[in-house]
């Protein structure tokens, strides 16, 4: 049976969603959080020597990286319509958002939240780098939400999930209040049953 090691509110929820969205059988192995430093529990580090989640464990395979692991969970659903058909329009729209996610909202995103919760603020080369990386990043979001209803186009894929718990922390930080095609588009996906599911397991 293929196991998820899911740690408490992290990126581990990309993949359960999605394995809903599929429909594949799973296990979940649940990791808590240190409530004071909000790192991992050594448990991880049992399962994969970077400590983090998630990671996935489907017979002699074990994989991090959220993204890997969802292309990885696609070519096993083979003919999902949740990643667009290689070499069209939408399959190109689906690979930036996918890499988007993590190669260049992350690192504003996380770093602002790791601000808030220091309550640091004054720190002047790295306030630029955030307020300079955060508009231009969800202008372009944002844009890109008021043209079409999902990431790769007309049709909701993968890149929604992986983007939709990074846009999540940022509304969580106050980062959102004023892109209002972000805030709709947050609501639409966060109704789908199987990212209520993936929720339930905190
Ligand atoms: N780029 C990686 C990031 C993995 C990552 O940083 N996971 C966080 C949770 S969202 C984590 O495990 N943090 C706890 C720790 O580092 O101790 C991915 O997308 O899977």
């Amino acid at each position: 049976m293929l196991t998820v090691h899911h740690l408490n509110e992290s990126r581990s929820t990309r993949v359960l969603w999605l394995l809903n969205e599929l429909d594949i059988p799973y296990e979940v192995v649940k990791h808590q959080r240190d409530p004071e430093t909000h790192l991992a529990p050594q448990s991880l580090k049992q399962v994969h020597p970077l400590g983090k989640a998630p990671v996935m464990v489907d017979d002699d395979l074990t994989l991090c990286e959220s993204g890997a692991i969802m292309e990885y969970l696609l070519d096993k659903a083979e003919g999902s319509c949740l990643r667009p058909n290689t070499g069209t329009p939408e399959y190109y729209q689906y690979q930036e958002w996918l890499h988007f996610a993590e190669g260049s909202l992350a690192l504003p995103v996380i770093a602002s939240l790791m601000m808030k919760m220091e309550q640091r603020t004054g720190d002047k080369p790295m306030d630029g780098y955030i307020a300079k990386e955060v508009n231009v990043d969800f202008a372009y979001i944002d844009a890109t939400l008021a043209k079409q209803s999902y990431f790769a186009g007309s049709d909701f894929t993968a890149a929604d999930i992986m983007m939709t718990v990074m846009l999540e922390i940022a509304d969580k930080v106050g980062l959102l209040a004023k892109w209002g095609n972000i805030k709709a588009y947050l609501e639409k996906v966060q109704a789908r049953g199987a990212y209520q599911a993936a929720r339930s397991y905190g």
